[in-house]
């Protein structure tokens, strides 16, 4: 066994490009010729292979590191006998592949007789080393387009590297000659130009040609040309890659696509690539970008900043550093069956959900003495029994309700950016309780309406929330919200405020309790109040004052044409 240095070979004009994918770690089994890390300028990417065979000891580079011909990339353990001497082991391909590129001048077949010329030019494939007959993966003009020297004219592509294929001169695209899919070598017509007089490429485009030459062989020692990785990439300046971007499994992409979406700030690993292979285009970036505006789509950054409540909880660890939601086979412990929520609970579920987190929550609990009242309302409801309605609580909570609202503006209003939208209405909104789920209808105008009108519609509404028939109509535009759990029980509750709304009053069953009145104990019916408040638009003083002044309203409803 031989402990070998692999480095980065004569990559030609590739100097100090950045690592965008680390293909392998310390203790994988690698062979001869397999790619280690993929690096990227501005115009190429390409994948560097192992000289030699054998387990990595030690990565000496990481994601984002920038490399150059002879950096160490690893040290590898290799079988005695396989191993080269040690020293030329780490040597750059002995064979460089791409050393037959002659000519400096790569990019400039056409060029000598172009200088300065308007007509037509020829644009040809330059030297591009060891690729040969590669794939036409982009075409990144069209006929029509105006160019200047050096501009990507196309993007070409091996099982190993991709690069992009510029123009020699400068001038007007009057025909293509390669289409997607095309195989393309040095000397391929590219595309017809009309040569712009004076505007001509400089003879040898600096960028194009040093890099035309010797660049590709990173090849491995024992089969070159199989490696091949040749890239006669034009090596401008090399961007500076995203060093969080993902690791592994980077999407399939051109380098000016990953500099495209870098720009735009578009996590690539996220979009549907719909080219070749699954290749990612402009198209398929653009696309991304729009639905993202148009709320269509949610980058993953913002579905973990905003879950999709309910269910993204429920599926686990929507939100960074909350543990995953947990996965138990209940069936190891019982019988057990399995029913999907109504849409009703999907609905509301999600609502609740948001408004739980998004709301600072605040619950103030008090009571109300509804001795007078309910003695009232019994004897309401008895001289009223022909009438067919009857009158709950609920329906003086309303009315008093609403005179607290008139009291306490900002409990009736909405939050909407810095402003507070206060609202000069009063639509009073009752949570009901229905087999499929909670729903809130909403009865409008309540500050024009008596107890018995109250008490119609609310029947009404819970009758048609029970039968599933209520329309958007008669749940929208509440201002504050009731929910009574009086008629079945408990004592004090949190109720979630029920957003745009700023306040929700929760209630719940009433009972004969001691009170002392200064010399003795007297038995009051007290009703249980619970008010949750959003604590961004209400203070807690508020909040007391707000309960206090209700349930003043109810132990006295004289109080409510004060
Ligand atoms: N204390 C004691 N008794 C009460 C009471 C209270 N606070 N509120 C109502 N009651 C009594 C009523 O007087 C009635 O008694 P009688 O039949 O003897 O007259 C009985 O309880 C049933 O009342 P009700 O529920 O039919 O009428 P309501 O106006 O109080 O409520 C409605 C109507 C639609 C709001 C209610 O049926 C309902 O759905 N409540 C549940 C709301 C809910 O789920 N809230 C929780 C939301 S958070 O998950």
């Amino acid at each position: 066994m031989a402990l070998i240095e692999v480095k980065v070979p004569d990559i030609g004009d590739f100097k100090e490009v950045t690592i965008i994918e680390v293909l392998v770690k310390a203790g994988d089994t690698i062979k001869a010729e397999q790619s280690l890390i993929t690096v990227e300028s501005d115009k190429a990417s390409m994948e560097i292979p192992s000289s030699h065979a054998g387990v990595i000891k030690e990565l000496k580079v990481a994601l984002g590191d920038k490399v150059a011909e002879g950096s160490l990339v690893l040290l590898l353990e290799v079988a005695g006998a396989a191993a080269a001497p040690a020293p030329v082991a780490a040597a750059p391909a002995p064979a460089p592949v791409a050393a037959p590129a002659p000519a400096p001048v790569a990019a400039a077949p056409a060029a000598p007789a172009a200088v300065a010329a308007a007509g037509p030019i020829e644009v040809v494939v330059p030297d591009i080393g060891d690729f040969d007959a590669v794939a036409v993966i982009e075409l990144l003009v069209k006929v029509g387009d105006t160019v200047k020297a050096e501009q990507s004219l196309i993007t070409v592509e091996s099982d190993k590297a991709s690069m992009e294929i510029p123009s020699s001169h400068a001038g007007v695209i009057k025909e293509l000659k390669v289409k997607l899919g095309d195989k393309v070598s040095k000397g391929s017509l590219v595309a017809i130009l009309e040569g712009a007089a004076g505007a001509v490429a400089a003879p040898a485009p600096a960028a194009v040609a040093p890099a035309a030459a010797p660049v590709a062989a990173p090849a491995a020692a024992p089969a070159p040309a199989a490696a091949a990785p040749a890239a006669a990439a034009p090596v401008a300046a090399v961007p500076a890659h995203d060093p969080t971007a993902p690791a592994l499994n980077l999407p399939h992409a051109s380098p000016s696509m990953r500099k495209f979406a870098r720009e735009l700030g578009v996590p690539l690993a996220e979009v549907k690539g719909s080219g070749p292979k699954g290749r990612i285009t402009e198209a398929d970036i653009q696309g991304f970008v729009k639905g993202v505006m148009a709320g269509a789509v949610q980058t993953a950054a913002q579905k973990a900043a905003a879950p999709a409540p309910a269910a993204a909880a429920a599926a686990g660890g929507a939100f960074p550093g909350l543990l995953p939601w947990p996965k138990v086979d209940f069936a190891k412990f019982g019988p057990i069956e399995r029913k999907d929520l109504s849409r009703i609970k999907k609905i509301s579920g999600a609502n609740l959900h948001r408004n739980w987190v998004v709301i600072p929550h605040v619950t103030n609990h008090d009571d109300a003495d509804i001795t007078e009242l309910e003695a009232f309302r019994v004897q309401t409801n008895k001289e009223n029994e022909k009438s067919g309605v009857k009158v709950t609580m609920l329906a003086f909570m309303i009315k008093a309700a609403v005179a607290a609202l008139k009291k306490f503006p900002e409990f009736n209003s909405s939050l909407d950016g810095d402003q507070l939208v206060l609202k000069n209405y009063f639509h009073i909104g009752f949570a009901a309780d229905t087999p499929n789920g909670l729903v809130v209808p909403v009865i409008k105008d309540c500050d024009k309406k008596g107890i018995f009108q109250i008490s119609q519609e609310m029947g009404e509404l819970a009758k048609k929330a029970r039968d599933g028939k209520l329309g958007p109509a008669d749940m929208s535009g509440a201002c504050f919200t009731i929910s009574s759990l009086g008629g079945i029980g408990g004592r004090y509750f949190t109720p979630i405020i029920n957003a745009p709304e700023v306040a929700i009053m929760g209630v719940c069953k009433s009972q004969i309790e001691p009170k002392w009145d200064g010399k003795q104990f007297q038995p009051r019916l007290m009703l249980p109040l619970s008010l949750s408040w959003d604590h961004r638009v209400i203070d807690g003083a508020a909040a007391a004052r707000f309960n206090v002044y209700f349930a003043s309203l109810l132990a006295d409803f004289r109080r409510i044409v004060l």
